[in-house]
Protein backbone atom coordinates (compact mmCIF):
# COMPACT_ATOMS: atom_id res chain seq x y z
CA UNK A 1 0.00 0.00 0.00
CA UNK A 2 1.18 3.46 -1.24
CA UNK A 3 2.31 5.62 1.44
CA UNK A 4 0.16 8.64 2.11
CA UNK A 5 2.15 12.26 1.16
CA UNK A 6 2.46 14.09 4.50
CA UNK A 7 4.74 16.93 3.25
CA UNK A 8 2.78 19.98 2.57
CA UNK A 9 4.11 22.23 -0.35
CA UNK A 10 4.29 25.47 2.71
CA UNK A 11 6.61 23.17 4.79
CA UNK A 12 8.41 21.54 1.55
CA UNK A 13 9.37 22.83 -1.56
CA UNK A 14 7.94 21.03 -4.27
CA UNK A 15 10.76 19.24 -5.89
CA UNK A 16 11.90 18.19 -2.54
CA UNK A 17 8.33 16.77 -1.48
CA UNK A 18 8.52 14.76 -4.84
CA UNK A 19 11.92 13.18 -3.80
CA UNK A 20 10.65 12.73 -0.14
CA UNK A 21 7.40 11.06 -1.69
CA UNK A 22 9.60 8.87 -3.93
CA UNK A 23 11.39 7.65 -0.73
CA UNK A 24 8.29 6.70 1.06
CA UNK A 25 7.11 5.05 -1.95
CA UNK A 26 9.90 2.58 -1.73
CA UNK A 27 10.90 3.90 -5.20
CA UNK A 28 15.10 4.93 -5.84
CA UNK A 29 15.99 8.09 -5.80
CA UNK A 30 18.59 9.17 -8.66
CA UNK A 31 21.92 10.89 -8.15
CA UNK A 32 20.24 14.51 -9.28
CA UNK A 33 17.98 13.53 -6.50
CA UNK A 34 20.62 12.71 -3.77
CA UNK A 35 22.82 16.00 -4.83
CA UNK A 36 19.32 18.09 -4.39
CA UNK A 37 19.40 16.55 -0.98
CA UNK A 38 22.94 17.50 -0.34
CA UNK A 39 21.98 20.93 -1.11
CA UNK A 40 18.64 21.69 0.14
CA UNK A 41 17.10 19.30 2.88
CA UNK A 42 16.69 20.27 6.10
CA UNK A 43 18.11 17.51 8.72
CA UNK A 44 15.01 16.97 9.82
CA UNK A 45 13.30 15.80 6.35
CA UNK A 46 16.59 13.39 5.63
CA UNK A 47 16.12 12.30 9.53
CA UNK A 48 12.60 11.63 8.98
CA UNK A 49 13.75 9.62 5.43
CA UNK A 50 16.38 7.26 6.64
CA UNK A 51 14.88 6.52 9.93
CA UNK A 52 11.78 5.71 7.97
CA UNK A 53 13.69 3.32 5.91
CA UNK A 54 15.63 2.26 8.98
CA UNK A 55 13.06 0.86 10.98
CA UNK A 56 10.70 -0.34 8.19
CA UNK A 57 13.62 -3.09 7.76
CA UNK A 58 15.21 -3.16 11.82
CA UNK A 59 12.43 -2.04 13.81
CA UNK A 60 14.21 -0.66 16.91
CA UNK A 61 17.32 -2.52 16.82
CA UNK A 62 20.98 -1.41 16.54
CA UNK A 63 23.51 -3.80 16.06
CA UNK A 64 27.12 -4.21 17.27
CA UNK A 65 29.38 -7.19 17.23
CA UNK A 66 32.22 -7.92 20.01
CA UNK A 67 35.57 -7.74 17.92
CA UNK A 68 39.16 -6.51 17.84
CA UNK A 69 41.63 -5.50 14.86
CA UNK A 70 44.59 -6.69 14.21
CA UNK A 71 47.28 -3.99 12.58
CA UNK A 72 49.89 -5.69 11.55
CA UNK A 73 52.24 -2.58 10.35
CA UNK A 74 51.95 1.48 10.12
CA UNK A 75 54.91 1.15 7.06
CA UNK A 76 53.25 1.90 4.17
CA UNK A 77 54.77 2.06 0.45
CA UNK A 78 51.89 5.03 -0.58
CA UNK A 79 51.08 8.29 0.33
CA UNK A 80 47.91 9.31 0.80
CA UNK A 81 47.70 12.88 1.76
CA UNK A 82 44.78 12.25 4.54
CA UNK A 83 47.02 9.74 6.24
CA UNK A 84 48.28 10.01 9.56
CA UNK A 85 48.89 6.57 9.85
CA UNK A 86 51.81 5.75 7.95
CA UNK A 87 55.14 5.18 9.13
CA UNK A 88 56.72 6.86 5.75
CA UNK A 89 54.89 10.05 6.95
CA UNK A 90 57.49 12.43 7.40
CA UNK A 91 59.99 9.67 8.90
CA UNK A 92 58.01 9.48 11.97
CA UNK A 93 59.83 7.33 14.33
CA UNK A 94 56.75 5.57 15.79
CA UNK A 95 56.32 2.31 13.61
CA UNK A 96 55.67 -0.73 13.74
CA UNK A 97 55.76 -4.20 12.43
CA UNK A 98 54.49 -7.03 14.07
CA UNK A 99 55.60 -10.64 14.05
CA UNK A 100 53.28 -13.97 13.24
CA UNK A 101 53.89 -15.09 16.84
CA UNK A 102 53.05 -11.48 17.99
CA UNK A 103 49.96 -11.41 16.24
CA UNK A 104 49.19 -15.02 17.53
CA UNK A 105 49.22 -13.76 20.70
CA UNK A 106 47.22 -11.36 20.16
CA UNK A 107 44.30 -13.92 18.69
CA UNK A 108 45.59 -15.93 22.11
CA UNK A 109 44.63 -13.22 24.33
CA UNK A 110 40.96 -13.20 23.61
CA UNK A 111 41.37 -17.23 24.25
CA UNK A 112 37.92 -17.91 26.34
CA UNK A 113 36.56 -14.74 25.71
CA UNK A 114 33.52 -14.20 22.92
CA UNK A 115 35.21 -12.11 20.71
CA UNK A 116 33.14 -13.60 17.25
CA UNK A 117 35.50 -11.16 14.57
CA UNK A 118 38.81 -10.27 13.94
CA UNK A 119 39.16 -6.95 11.47
CA UNK A 120 43.26 -7.37 9.88
CA UNK A 121 44.09 -3.98 8.43
CA UNK A 122 46.96 -2.14 8.21
CA UNK A 123 50.26 -0.44 5.75
CA UNK A 124 51.10 -1.92 2.91
CA UNK A 125 54.19 -2.94 3.40
CA UNK A 126 56.65 -4.05 0.99
CA UNK A 127 58.21 -7.21 2.47
CA UNK A 128 54.63 -8.70 3.84
CA UNK A 129 53.59 -10.96 0.96
CA UNK A 130 50.44 -13.46 0.15
CA UNK A 131 52.47 -16.27 1.76
CA UNK A 132 53.09 -14.75 4.64
CA UNK A 133 48.98 -13.38 5.33
CA UNK A 134 48.04 -16.82 4.45
CA UNK A 135 50.06 -18.70 6.81
CA UNK A 136 49.20 -16.20 9.47
CA UNK A 137 45.28 -16.83 8.84
CA UNK A 138 45.97 -20.98 8.79
CA UNK A 139 47.70 -20.58 12.06
CA UNK A 140 44.63 -18.21 13.54
CA UNK A 141 42.37 -20.49 12.12
CA UNK A 142 43.86 -23.57 13.73
CA UNK A 143 44.15 -21.90 16.85
CA UNK A 144 40.42 -20.64 16.76
CA UNK A 145 38.31 -21.82 14.38
CA UNK A 146 34.96 -20.02 15.17
CA UNK A 147 36.89 -16.82 14.82
CA UNK A 148 35.89 -14.68 11.73
CA UNK A 149 38.66 -13.09 9.58
CA UNK A 150 37.53 -9.84 7.91
CA UNK A 151 40.88 -8.58 6.42
CA UNK A 152 42.30 -6.62 4.34
CA UNK A 153 41.73 -3.80 2.04
CA UNK A 154 41.38 -3.72 -1.75
CA UNK A 155 44.85 -1.88 -1.69
CA UNK A 156 46.61 -4.19 0.29
CA UNK A 157 44.49 -7.17 -2.00
CA UNK A 158 45.49 -5.23 -4.92
CA UNK A 159 49.81 -4.88 -4.15
CA UNK A 160 49.86 -8.33 -2.58
CA UNK A 161 48.18 -10.03 -6.19
CA UNK A 162 50.48 -7.94 -8.27
CA UNK A 163 53.50 -9.25 -6.43
CA UNK A 164 52.36 -12.70 -6.31
CA UNK A 165 51.36 -12.32 -10.15
CA UNK A 166 47.86 -13.87 -9.21
CA UNK A 167 44.78 -12.42 -10.93
CA UNK A 168 41.85 -11.33 -7.98
CA UNK A 169 39.95 -14.26 -8.31
CA UNK A 170 43.09 -16.33 -8.06
CA UNK A 171 44.56 -13.92 -5.04
CA UNK A 172 41.05 -14.26 -3.31
CA UNK A 173 40.76 -17.75 -3.77
CA UNK A 174 43.99 -18.72 -1.58
CA UNK A 175 43.50 -16.43 0.47
CA UNK A 176 40.03 -18.02 1.34
CA UNK A 177 41.62 -21.38 1.52
CA UNK A 178 43.77 -20.04 3.95
CA UNK A 179 41.14 -18.59 6.01
CA UNK A 180 39.74 -15.66 5.05
CA UNK A 181 36.14 -14.85 5.01
CA UNK A 182 35.25 -11.19 3.99
CA UNK A 183 36.92 -8.25 3.11
CA UNK A 184 36.50 -5.04 5.03
CA UNK A 185 35.38 -1.44 3.08
CA UNK A 186 38.53 0.46 3.54
CA UNK A 187 40.58 2.01 0.60
CA UNK A 188 37.52 3.73 -1.34
CA UNK A 189 37.82 6.99 -0.11
CA UNK A 190 36.40 9.10 -2.85
CA UNK A 191 36.21 7.39 -6.62
CA UNK A 192 36.18 10.30 -8.88
CA UNK A 193 39.17 10.35 -10.50
CA UNK A 194 40.39 13.85 -10.03
CA UNK A 195 39.44 14.22 -6.13
CA UNK A 196 42.15 10.47 -5.93
CA UNK A 197 44.63 12.39 -7.17
CA UNK A 198 44.66 14.69 -5.05
CA UNK A 199 44.68 12.42 -2.13
CA UNK A 200 45.93 9.52 -2.98
CA UNK A 201 47.34 8.91 -6.33
CA UNK A 202 49.22 5.92 -5.98
CA UNK A 203 47.37 3.38 -4.68
CA UNK A 204 44.77 1.39 -6.57
CA UNK A 205 42.74 3.28 -8.74
CA UNK A 206 38.96 3.38 -8.46
CA UNK A 207 37.98 0.75 -11.17
CA UNK A 208 40.64 -1.50 -9.17
CA UNK A 209 39.01 -1.08 -5.90
CA UNK A 210 35.56 -2.29 -7.39
CA UNK A 211 37.25 -4.92 -9.49
CA UNK A 212 38.52 -6.80 -6.38
CA UNK A 213 35.03 -6.24 -4.66
CA UNK A 214 33.30 -7.51 -7.38
CA UNK A 215 35.72 -10.31 -7.80
CA UNK A 216 35.02 -11.29 -4.40
CA UNK A 217 31.51 -11.15 -4.67
CA UNK A 218 31.67 -13.64 -7.67
CA UNK A 219 33.52 -16.17 -5.43
CA UNK A 220 30.56 -15.81 -3.08
CA UNK A 221 32.62 -13.45 -0.24
CA UNK A 222 30.90 -10.55 0.84
CA UNK A 223 32.90 -7.10 1.73
CA UNK A 224 31.88 -3.70 2.90
CA UNK A 225 32.47 -0.23 1.34
CA UNK A 226 33.70 2.60 2.93
CA UNK A 227 33.37 6.33 2.04
CA UNK A 228 35.72 8.97 3.03
CA UNK A 229 33.85 12.06 3.30
CA UNK A 230 34.41 15.82 4.08
CA UNK A 231 37.83 17.21 2.62
CA UNK A 232 38.38 18.42 -0.96
CA UNK A 233 35.57 16.45 -2.29
CA UNK A 234 31.62 18.32 -3.25
CA UNK A 235 28.45 16.68 -2.93
CA UNK A 236 28.46 15.56 -6.58
CA UNK A 237 31.36 13.23 -5.49
CA UNK A 238 30.32 12.07 -2.91
CA UNK A 239 26.90 11.00 -4.85
CA UNK A 240 28.67 9.73 -7.72
CA UNK A 241 31.01 7.16 -5.63
CA UNK A 242 27.77 5.74 -3.95
CA UNK A 243 26.41 5.57 -7.05
CA UNK A 244 29.33 3.24 -8.48
CA UNK A 245 28.54 1.37 -5.05
CA UNK A 246 25.19 1.23 -5.74
CA UNK A 247 25.87 -0.37 -9.87
CA UNK A 248 28.17 -2.64 -8.26
CA UNK A 249 25.64 -3.95 -5.98
CA UNK A 250 22.84 -4.40 -8.41
CA UNK A 251 25.15 -6.64 -10.19
CA UNK A 252 26.62 -8.52 -7.59
CA UNK A 253 24.46 -8.09 -3.96
CA UNK A 254 27.94 -9.08 -2.28
CA UNK A 255 28.18 -5.66 -0.20
CA UNK A 256 26.56 -5.69 3.10
CA UNK A 257 27.37 -2.46 4.68
CA UNK A 258 28.13 1.05 3.78
CA UNK A 259 30.47 2.80 6.39
CA UNK A 260 30.95 6.77 5.62
CA UNK A 261 34.35 7.93 7.20
CA UNK A 262 34.82 11.39 8.12
CA UNK A 263 37.99 12.81 7.42
CA UNK A 264 40.17 13.38 10.89
CA UNK A 265 42.29 16.23 10.51
CA UNK A 266 45.46 15.72 12.85
CA UNK A 267 49.08 15.48 11.81
CA UNK A 268 48.81 14.59 7.78
CA UNK A 269 49.20 16.47 4.66
CA UNK A 270 44.97 17.72 5.10
CA UNK A 271 45.27 19.27 8.17
CA UNK A 272 44.89 22.86 6.99
CA UNK A 273 41.32 21.37 5.70
CA UNK A 274 38.56 22.12 8.63
CA UNK A 275 36.56 18.65 9.21
CA UNK A 276 33.41 18.50 8.39
CA UNK A 277 30.38 20.11 10.71
CA UNK A 278 28.01 17.62 12.43
CA UNK A 279 25.05 19.37 10.40
CA UNK A 280 26.88 17.51 7.22
CA UNK A 281 27.70 13.99 8.70
CA UNK A 282 24.13 13.89 9.72
CA UNK A 283 22.82 14.82 5.84
CA UNK A 284 26.23 12.12 4.92
CA UNK A 285 24.68 9.20 7.00
CA UNK A 286 21.13 10.10 6.26
CA UNK A 287 21.47 10.79 2.38
CA UNK A 288 23.82 7.06 2.45
CA UNK A 289 20.99 4.93 3.88
CA UNK A 290 18.17 6.84 1.41
CA UNK A 291 20.66 6.42 -1.74
CA UNK A 292 21.70 3.44 -1.19
CA UNK A 293 18.33 1.16 -1.19
CA UNK A 294 20.55 -1.93 -1.93
CA UNK A 295 22.84 -1.69 1.07
CA UNK A 296 21.41 -3.97 3.59
CA UNK A 297 23.53 -1.85 6.27
CA UNK A 298 24.49 1.39 7.31
CA UNK A 299 27.39 1.84 9.86
CA UNK A 300 28.47 5.21 12.13
CA UNK A 301 32.00 3.47 12.74
CA UNK A 302 32.39 4.74 16.81
CA UNK A 303 35.93 5.11 17.05
CA UNK A 304 36.45 7.42 14.19
CA UNK A 305 32.84 9.69 14.80
CA UNK A 306 32.64 9.26 18.71
CA UNK A 307 30.54 8.08 20.61
CA UNK A 308 28.11 10.44 20.97
CA UNK A 309 28.03 11.58 17.15
CA UNK A 310 27.70 7.79 16.48
CA UNK A 311 24.47 7.61 19.13
CA UNK A 312 23.10 10.70 17.12
CA UNK A 313 23.49 8.81 13.72
CA UNK A 314 21.04 6.17 15.05
CA UNK A 315 18.47 8.91 14.27
CA UNK A 316 19.46 9.20 11.05
CA UNK A 317 19.41 5.85 9.33
CA UNK A 318 22.26 3.87 11.17
CA UNK A 319 21.77 0.24 12.28
CA UNK A 320 24.93 -0.74 13.03
CA UNK A 321 27.93 1.39 15.66
CA UNK A 322 30.11 -1.74 14.77
CA UNK A 323 31.87 -3.14 17.70
CA UNK A 324 33.87 -3.64 21.05
CA UNK A 325 37.48 -2.84 18.99
CA UNK A 326 39.50 -3.28 22.69
CA UNK A 327 41.87 -0.35 22.01
CA UNK A 328 43.12 -2.49 19.11
CA UNK A 329 43.17 0.13 16.29
CA UNK A 330 45.25 3.22 16.23
CA UNK A 331 43.83 4.67 12.65
CA UNK A 332 41.49 7.04 13.91
CA UNK A 333 43.41 7.94 17.37
CA UNK A 334 46.43 9.10 15.37
CA UNK A 335 44.67 11.34 12.77
CA UNK A 336 42.59 13.12 15.93
CA UNK A 337 39.86 11.41 16.56
CA UNK A 338 38.33 11.90 20.11
CA UNK A 339 38.25 8.41 21.01
CA UNK A 340 42.24 7.79 21.58
CA UNK A 341 41.87 4.77 23.26
CA UNK A 342 39.07 3.31 21.77
CA UNK A 343 37.36 0.36 23.83
CA UNK A 344 34.02 -0.28 24.86
CA UNK A 345 32.97 -3.56 27.07
CA UNK A 346 29.69 -5.05 25.90
CA UNK A 347 27.83 -3.72 28.21
CA UNK A 348 29.05 -0.64 27.83
CA UNK A 349 28.47 -0.97 24.03
CA UNK A 350 24.76 -1.76 24.86
CA UNK A 351 24.07 0.87 27.31
CA UNK A 352 24.83 3.23 25.12
CA UNK A 353 22.97 1.95 22.35
CA UNK A 354 20.03 1.53 24.65
CA UNK A 355 20.41 5.36 25.81
CA UNK A 356 18.91 6.20 22.17
CA UNK A 357 15.75 4.53 22.58
CA UNK A 358 16.78 1.45 20.97
CA UNK A 359 17.55 -2.85 21.19
CA UNK A 360 21.08 -3.77 21.27
CA UNK A 361 21.52 -6.36 18.89
CA UNK A 362 24.97 -8.84 19.21
CA UNK A 363 25.63 -9.42 15.42
CA UNK A 364 28.21 -11.38 13.92
CA UNK A 365 30.19 -10.52 11.02
CA UNK A 366 27.48 -11.62 8.38
CA UNK A 367 24.57 -10.16 10.41
CA UNK A 368 23.30 -13.56 11.95
CA UNK A 369 21.57 -12.34 15.26
CA UNK A 370 23.35 -13.95 18.19
CA UNK A 371 22.21 -12.20 20.95
CA UNK A 372 19.37 -9.39 22.04
CA UNK A 373 19.77 -7.00 24.95
CA UNK A 374 16.83 -5.69 25.23
CA UNK A 375 15.98 -2.08 26.98
CA UNK A 376 15.61 -2.35 30.86
CA UNK A 377 12.64 0.06 31.42
O1 LIG B 1 40.70 3.44 3.86
C1 LIG B 1 42.63 6.89 6.97
C2 LIG B 1 40.41 5.78 6.50
C3 LIG B 1 40.25 3.54 6.24
C4 LIG B 1 41.93 8.78 7.80
O2 LIG B 1 34.79 -2.60 6.80
C5 LIG B 1 40.83 7.97 7.54
O3 LIG B 1 33.93 -2.83 8.78
C6 LIG B 1 39.43 9.60 8.32
O4 LIG B 1 38.16 1.11 6.16
N1 LIG B 1 40.45 10.45 8.57
C7 LIG B 1 40.60 2.18 6.85
N2 LIG B 1 39.58 8.37 7.81
C8 LIG B 1 39.59 1.74 7.91
C9 LIG B 1 38.34 1.10 7.35
C10 LIG B 1 37.33 0.46 8.21
C11 LIG B 1 37.21 0.84 9.53
C12 LIG B 1 36.25 0.21 10.31
C13 LIG B 1 35.43 -0.77 9.84
C14 LIG B 1 35.57 -1.15 8.50
C15 LIG B 1 34.72 -2.26 7.98
C16 LIG B 1 36.51 -0.54 7.68
O5 LIG B 1 40.50 4.56 7.19
C17 LIG B 1 41.05 4.00 5.07
C18 LIG B 1 40.73 5.48 5.06
O6 LIG B 1 39.57 5.73 4.30
N3 LIG B 1 41.30 6.83 7.02
N4 LIG B 1 43.04 8.10 7.46
C19 LIG B 1 41.71 10.09 8.32
N5 LIG B 1 42.70 10.96 8.54
FE1 LIG C 1 49.01 3.48 3.33
FE2 LIG C 1 46.43 3.14 3.96
FE3 LIG C 1 47.81 5.25 4.95
FE4 LIG C 1 47.20 5.18 2.34
S1 LIG C 1 45.70 5.25 4.07
S2 LIG C 1 49.24 5.72 3.22
S3 LIG C 1 47.36 3.00 1.88
S4 LIG C 1 48.19 3.08 5.40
Amino acid sequence: MAVQPIFSDTLIPGELKSIAQKVLDGERISTEDAVMLYKHAEIDLLGYLANYIKTKKYGNKIYFNRNFHIEPTNVCVFSCAFCAYSKLYKNREDGWELTEDQMMNIVKSYDGKKVTEVHIVGGVHPKLNIEFFANLMRKMKAHRPDLHIKGYTAVELDYMFRKAKMTNKEGLEYLREAGLESLPGGGAEIFDEAVRKEICDDKVDSQGWLDIHKAAHEIGMHSNATMLYGHIEKYEHRVDHMNRLRTLQDETGGFNTFIPLKFRNQDNDMSHINESSVVDDIKTYAIGRIFMDNFPHVKAYWPMLGREKAQLMVNYGVDDLDGTIDDSTKIYSMAGSEEQSPSLTTEELTNLIHATGNIAVERDTLYNELEVFELVP
